[in-house]
Order: C-alpha cells, then sequence, then structure tokens
C-alpha cells in the first residue's frame, strides 16, 4: 500500500530532513506535496530523482487526498493547520509544541509508547516530542522496565540546528568573522553571541524562573512515560556545535541498577548503541553521531553520592532522531497498523 504525503515547512532544516528520511528509509509514498511560506513560491525541492514545486500555505481551498502530513512549520502554522488537513482526511504528525500537551493528543517515541499512536483517532493529530525530550526518553525507557525512574536531573548541550536554519548560519558567520579578525555581526537568533560560547537560554523563560525548553523536559517526559510521578528538573544550555544534541543525566531508581546491568539493559534496547570504554577514549560525541538515527549512550556510572542512582551521557542527532526520523517512524507505524 502507498500513500499520499505531505511536508508542511519542507524548506526548513528539519523539514528537508523530513524528505531525506523519508527517501533513505523507502517509506512508500504515493504521491508528495510540500508546503512553505511566501518566501519559497516557486522553489524546487528533489526527491527520489523528481523535483517537486513548493506550494504557498494557504492558497489551497482543500487539503483532501493527503493521507499523513508531517509538519514542521512553528506552532503557530501547526495550530492552525494541522486542524484543517485534519478536517480534510489526512493524519498529521506535528513537529511543534502546538499539540504535544493537549491530552486528546498523543505525544509519541515509537521505542517507548508506540500503543499510543491509536489515539490518532481523536483529532487526527499526534505530536512528535522535542528533540531534547526525545533521546532521553529513549535511554531511561529499558532502565524504567526494570526499576521505576523516581526522578531525573538532567543538563543538556544542545546544537544550533534546533534552532532551525537561520540559527546554523547565525553560528557559521559569526565563526567565520571570528576566524577572519573581523568584527563579529550582530545576533539576530540567539540572545547573545553562540560562537565560542554557552548560552543557558532555550526558547523564553516563564513565571517560575525556567524556560520553555526546560519545561517541554519535564512535562513530555511524564506524559509519554506515562508516569505523573516521575520527577524531572532540567538545565538546558544551547552550545556552538552544528549538530547533535547532548544531555548529562542523572537518575534515581527505586531499585538498584549497578552500571554494568545499566549497559546491558541499554545495549539491548532497540535504538540504542552504548559506547562506554572510557579507557579507550570511546564515548558518544556530538560530531561523530551526526547523521545516524540512534540514541547513543556512553559514560555510564553509579551515582555514589545516592543509593540507587546513575549517571549517564546521551547524545543523538537532534535533527533526525530528535525530529525528522522519530516522525517518519510514527508514519511507519500508521502506515503498517492503523491506516
Ligand atoms: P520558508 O522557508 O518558506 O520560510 P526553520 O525552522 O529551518 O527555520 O524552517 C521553518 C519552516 O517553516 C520553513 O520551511 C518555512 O518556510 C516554514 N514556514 C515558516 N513560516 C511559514 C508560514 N507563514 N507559512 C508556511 N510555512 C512557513
Ligand atoms: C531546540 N529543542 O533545540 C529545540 C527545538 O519544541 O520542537 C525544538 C523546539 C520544539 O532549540
Amino acid at each position: 500500500k502507498e500513500f499520499n504525503v505531505a511536508v508542511v515547512g519542507a524548506t526548513g532544516a528539519v523539514g528537508r530532513m523530513m524528505l531525506q528520511v523519508l527517501e533513505e528509509r523507502n517509506f512508500p509514498v504515493k504521491n508528495l506535496r510540500l508546503f512553505a511560506s511566501e518566501r519559497s513560491r516557486g522553489l524546487k525541492i528533489p526527491f527520489k530523482g523528481e523535483e517537486i514545486e513548493v506550494e504557498v500555505l494557504g492558497e489551497q481551498k482543500s487539503f483532501s487526498g493527503i493521507d499523513i502530513a508531517l509538519f514542521s512549520a512553528g506552532a503557530s502554522r501547526s495550530l492552525e493547520y494541522a486542524p484543517k488537513f485534519a478536517a480534510d482526511g489526512a493524519v498529521v504528525v506535528d513537529n511543534s509544541s502546538a499539540w504535544r500537551m493537549d491530552p486528546q493528543v498523543p505525544l509519541v517515541v515509537p521505542e517507548v509508547n508506540p500503543h499510543a499512536v491509536a489515539d490518532y483517532k481523536n483529532k487526527g493529530i499526534i505530536a512528535n516530542p522535542n528533540c531534547s525530550t526525545i533521546q532521553m526518553v529513549v535511554a531511561l525507557k529499558p532502565l524504567y522496565d526494570f526499576s521505576r525512574i523516581k526522578r531525573v536531573v538532567v543538563s543538556t548541550y544542545q546544537a544550533v540546528s534546533g534552532a532551525g536554519q537561520k540559527a546554523i548560519n547565525e553560528l557559521m558567520d559569526q565563526t567565520k568573522a571570528w576566524c577572519k579578525g573581523e568584527t563579529l555581526p550582530e545576533p539576530q537568533v540567539f540572545p547573545h553571541q553562540i560562537a565560542f560560547n554557552c548560552l543557558p537560554h532555550i526558547d523564553v523563560f516563564l513565571d517560575n524562573g525556567y524556560t520553555k525548553e526546560e519545561m517541554k523536559m519535564v512535562n513530555e517526559t511524564k506524559k509519554i512515560m506515562e508516569d505523573e510521578k516521575i520527577g524531572v528538573t532540567a538545565t538546558t544550555v544551547r552550545v556552538p556545535v552544528f549538530y547533535g544534541h547532548a544531555e548529562a543525566v542523572n537518575i534515581e531508581t527505586e531499585k538498584k541498577i549497578s552500571a554494568e546491568k545499566a549497559r546491558e539493559l541499554l545495549s539491548n534496547f532497540p535504538g540504542i548503541v552504548v559506547i562506554d570504554e572510557p579507557g579507550e577514549k570511546k564515548y558518544p560525541l556530538q560530531i561523530e553521531i551526526a547523521g545516524r538515527d540512534e540514541v547513543f549512550v556512553g559514560r555510564i556510572r553509579e551515582d555514589e553520592s545516592i543509593e540507587n542512582g546513575l549517571n549517564l551521557w546521551v547524545v543523538a542527532d537532534n535533527l533526525r532522531k530528535g525530529a525528522a526520523t522519530n516522525a517518519v517512524q510514527i508514519a511507519e507505524l500508521l502506515a503498517e497498523k492503523y491506516l
């Protein structure tokens, strides 16, 4: 069976990766439609040897005939258009934050809660979690299945590509100017210089002093793990890396999990690759895992300051497993089991 697929935000960093992943995984696409803004009018994007012209979102009378629509064009477009696509018969897999906490909308990481996909029937929408949440819950799941996790303390080291194509260009332009000894261009995307700097500020600040990115990690983790009681506290940091988010994750479990047991549980879990030979200088690195679809875990240690604790270093490609690959995996589940 083949499906009519749409990608909304097809010209963006995630949208382009969605097209690449659909092609790589040979998703059964019958017809493909691409949507972006007025800025991309007339642009043609290659897919499986064909050139497909981008449509300007909003100029269509209806969206009928689309089976699956992958959205990554920002939350306001998702809020407005996901219900329209769904009303016209598509199932929307939405990469924005717009629908994630809607109790009617499933929030899915296929390795963790694939059964939740069935709830697409409520609104015709499935939400793809935030990139930093996705890679963390994949690493938590095999440990959680062995012993309930009571609390997670996470600090992130997030790539600029998480903030889109303009952010990638900003790090590039600042770095080039610095290398030439020129005055750095003024930041447009980030609140301060990102080249050679780390910013403890991703997305906007909320009333509780945390950023929205930090609270996404807290709230989305509870929903995906289906455990409102997991305590999660996060500090999210933007670092001058192009691709791949890294996370230092501290976990407190109910039962003791030795480092050796954790290594075994993580190694046997689909979608995880353990790289943990510190004596050989082997641990997951952003520049090495960029372009891969798995979640990489290393530096697996027992936390000696508490009875049942572990420390992990978790790295994944934020545009792939953190966004496009996870969305395409959800589309695969839909195609195989539901549509
Ligand atoms: P466009 O390239 O035409 O602006 P990124 O996160 O990499 O910046 O990408 C954002 C994506 O969302 C792009 O494909 C962008 O299209 C799309 N987008 C942004 N604003 C709109 C809009 N008003 N209507 C449709 N697509 C939009
Ligand atoms: C970042 N995690 O790295 C963000 C990007 O809610 O989908 C993704 C924002 C989101 O900047």
